[in-house]
């Protein structure tokens, strides 16, 4: 196909995101309508979900002594304790009842080795584990991909810097992100740092 297919990957639009889950992003859930229309727009659509398992390294209740939010130092590489969230098989770990799965031809799930976390879709927190979605979308023909959900800091910018790496295009539609925000300020600085790797920061009406 001339110009190879677009893709769209919806990060982690799930309940324990959204307002009233354990990892609550503000407004979070506000972006669901906006994804729900857009998703038409492309040749294909995948989903991320963050599945962790009970005893998952990046909860600080894993870390004795430790509280949410600090930071600590898993073989070399930095990594931010969070409260116990989307844990498999429960409703927080769920999609948002809202969001509409019809589209998604993948559904990947990530963060479910107890030892590593993984923000990004393509490679795990300790830089070395690939997922396979570059495969899986490289089989697809696929060379431009845009990315939205949450969180705009986390999970949708690691995806969009390593998505950089496999040759792909990257796109954030960034107002269909919302973001953690912690350390206060970290949304814009990684718009800037995107947009500094090339990145396109765009916004929903863009899409043609
Ligand atoms: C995320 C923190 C921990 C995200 C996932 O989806 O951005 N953030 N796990
Ligand atoms: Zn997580």
């Amino acid at each position: 196909m001339k110009g190879g297919r677009r893709v769209l990957i919806v990060v982690d639009v799930q309940n324990d995101f959204c307002p009233g889950g354990a990892l609550q992003i503000k407004d979070g859930d506000s972006i669901i309508p906006l994804i729900n229309g857009i998703m038409e727009r492309f040749d294909l659509v995948v989903a991320t979900q963050d599945w962790h398992p009970k005893n998952q390294v990046s909860f600080a209740s894993n870390n004795p002594g430790k509280n949410i939010y600090d930071q600590i130092n898993i073989s070399g590489i930095a990594q931010t304790l969070w409260p116990d969230h989307c844990i498999q098989g429960t409703k927080g770990a769920e999609f948002h009842d809202d969001l509409d799965l019809s589209k998604f031809s993948l559904i990947l799930r990530k963060g479910m080795n107890p030892l590593v976390d993984s923000y990004s879709a393509f490679i795990e927190n300790d830089r070395n584990t690939e997922t396979g979605l570059a495969g899986y979308l490289k089989a697809l023909k696929v060379r431009e991909i845009f990315i939205c959900g949450l969180a705009t800091d986390y999970c949708v910018y690691y995806s969009a810097m390593d998505s950089l790496r496999y040759g792909f295009r990257c796109n954030v539609i960034i107002d269909a992100t919302r973001g953690v925000d912690l350390p206060k300020g970290s949304i814009g600085a990684v718009v800037s740092e995107m947009k500094d790797k090339g990145i396109s920061v765009i916004s929903s009406d863009d899409l043609l």
